[in-house]
């Protein structure tokens, strides 16, 4: 039998994943990814008022912490055809827009950085040297060498304290790492400053839902009336803070964000050959520039790509009951139509037992990659299998000549590779995926100025208007009515099913991004994202520090939790899996 890696947790990620890696000598030849948590969201929201389902599915995570209550709102705005006041629709993209810079900052300087920063070699730095470097980068201030060398004597009391809190159980050492001790600690320096600044970038959530994780919302509108002349709605005051919190956004994106990301891949060329998998990529589609949700103005279009095949963009419905369709063949579930069987969301089952003592019953007894190995089911679109996320969306739009953002996207992609000296293939790989989050940063965050700016015309032109009660009451609604709500969360497409009789959730399921990415093989034996991203020429070289397998997950940014949809429903207890 070949020599098995398995990674048990994955650390720097949200939720619980468990990698097994079957090595061919030193390339993996297969790879396994589990999620080893259940959830029960879905089971906890039938029979309750589709008004409130937000409050409990945006429970799903505490990581995108709006996006599952948007996908909710959504998914009951199309089941009843509540129509949406601009202004609300704008703002929600202002609150999804600092959901992304927020999340892909702190993933990029907190989970993912230490895959390709030596921690520990920044303390051999030049202060005077890495000061010539970040300022040759970025006119990013905080720069001279005497800052640096305030950060190395910081990270050396760490060190010599024996306690590296934060930086305990690194690879420190190991070859993999290539950055001089100068971009190391740049990079350091940055990982703590962003801690700082990401406290910043949460607040404008707290001005338009009221707090932060999980702000408000609501059917038909947002939770934020606008006022200019009154203390309790959305004011002068307050909307001169959101435009200074964008401001600030766009600052640490274009100054550290992104000329760091460029400086460290610079190091790593060789992770552009490795690390892509499937080729195959889909968008759900989110933001309107106007604030109506049609297709044609949103920032990042609809779609799927196919084969790497940027010249044809297939058209993706998600009330098709045969394009989406999730797979338990290799999962803890079962369905009533046995394992082969594909189900799209509206019909989708989600069936789990409990034993009344903190534990699910089978069908889970054990942990078998050649049979059931994921609280994850297997998500197809069209059967194929597919990856979510900022790869995707910004494939999409250097494919996509229509789409608004398409000139700059096409533009930041280009620049970024002639830098780089890397072809255009190279985007199809880990450190594609990595760039494609930061770079589309760049475009949401400027995309946040013109959104702000129409909300700002809008106010001044006398609209003041954010929330529709149109159809609010029950007794208007049709007995049977279901619907679909989407967006694109940071992670990837996120679609939310409901089901609505008599008033009540007869059905939900969510299928995220997470679950497109991280689930289990199909019934053909095709794996999913993660799965496949790993089999994609990657050797370990030290198969008991296997960060080649976390530089790859990484850059996915995993949130299993959002994944497999929270903890056990009676008692919030964790499962204990065996591996036999
Ligand atoms: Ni819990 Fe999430 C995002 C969603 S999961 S982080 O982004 O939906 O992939
Ligand atoms: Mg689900």
């Amino acid at each position: 039998m070949n020599e098995r890696v398995v990674v048990d947790p994955i650390t720097r990620i949200e939720g619980h994943l468990r990698i097994e890696a079957e090595m061919d000598g030193q390339n993996i030849a297969r790879a396994y990814s589990s999620g080893t948590m259940v959830r029960g969201i879905e089971i906890i929201l039938r029979g309750r008022d589709p008004r409130d389902a937000w409050a409990y599915a945006q429970r799903i995570c505490g990581v995108c912490t709006l996006v599952h209550g948007m996908a909710s709102v959504r998914a009951v705005e199309d089941a009843l055809k509540i129509p949406l006041p601009p202004n609300a629709q704008l703002i929600r993209n202002l609150m999804i827009g600092a959901q992304y810079i927020h999340d892909h900052v702190m993933h990029f300087y907190h989970l993912h950085a230490l895959d390709w920063v030596d921690v520990v070699s920044a303390l051999s730095a030049d202060p005077a040297a890495t000061s010539q470097l970040a300022q040759s980068i970025s006119s990013w201030p905080k720069s001279s060498p005497g800052y640096f060398a305030d950060v190395q004597k910081r990270i050396k009391n760490f060190v010599e304290s024996g306690q590296l809190g934060i930086f305990a159980n690194g690879y420190w050492g190991h070859p993999a790492y290539k950055l001089p001790p100068e971009a190391n600690l740049m990079a350091v320096a940055h990982y703590l400053e962003a801690l700082a600044w990401q406290r910043e970038a949460a607040k404008l959530h707290a001005i338009f839902g009221g707090k932060n994780p999980h702000p408000n919302f609501v059917v038909g509108g947002v939770a934020s009336p606008i006022d200019l002349n009154s203390d309790s709605a959305i004011n002068s005051k307050k909307l001169a803070e959101v435009q200074d919190l964008i401001k600030s956004m766009q600052q640490f994106v274009d100054q550290v964000y992104v000329p760091d990301t460029l400086a460290i891949a610079g190091f790593y060329k060789d992770w552009a050959e490795r690390g892509e998998g499937l080729g195959n990529f889909l968008c759900y589609g989110d933001m309107p520039e106007q604030g109506v949700l049609d297709e044609s103005s949103f920032l990042f279009p609809r779609g799927a790509i196919l084969n790497r095949d940027l010249s044809t963009i297939h058209d993706v419905d998600l009330h098709d009951d045969g394009q989406i369709q999730e797979f338990v063949s290799h999962s803890w579930y079962e369905y009533d139509d046995g394992p082969q069987a594909g189900l799209h969301p509206y019909k989708g089952e989600t069936k789990l037992e409990y034993d009344g003592r903190g534990g699910v019953k089978p069908p889970y007894k054990h942990l078998d990659v050649g049979d059931g190995y994921s609280w994850l089911k297997s998500p197809r679109w069209n059967s194929e299998s597919v990856e979510v996320g900022p790869l995707a969306r910004m494939l999409l739009l250097y494919a996509d000549s229509s789409a608004p953002a398409h000139a700059q996207a096409k533009e930041l992609v280009d620049s970024s590779l002639s830098t780089l000296g890397l072809p255009i293939e190279a985007l199809f790989s880990t450190l594609g995926r990595t760039a494609a989050r930061t770079l589309e940063s760049k475009i949401v965050a400027d995309a946040m100025q013109t959104w702000y700016g129409n909300l700002i015309a809008n106010i001044k032109a006398g609209d003041t208007k954010t929330f529709n009660e149109t159809l609010w009451d029950p007794a208007t609604w049709p007995a049977q009515a279901r619907g679909a709500g989407y967006m694109e969360a940071p992670r990837g497409a996120l679609g939310h099913w409901i089901v609505i009789e008599n008033g009540k959730i007869a059905n939900y399921q969510a299928v995220v991004p997470s679950t497109w990415n991280a689930g289990p093989r199909d019934p053909q034996g095709v794996p999913g994202a993660y799965e496949a991203a790993l089999q994609d020429n990657t050797q370990l070289h030290d198969p008991k520090q296997p960060i080649e397998i976390l530089r790859t997950i990484h850059s996915f940014d995993p949130c299993i939790a959002c994944a497999v949809h929270v903890a056990d429903p009676e008692t919030g207890e964790t499962i204990e899996i065996k591996v036999t």
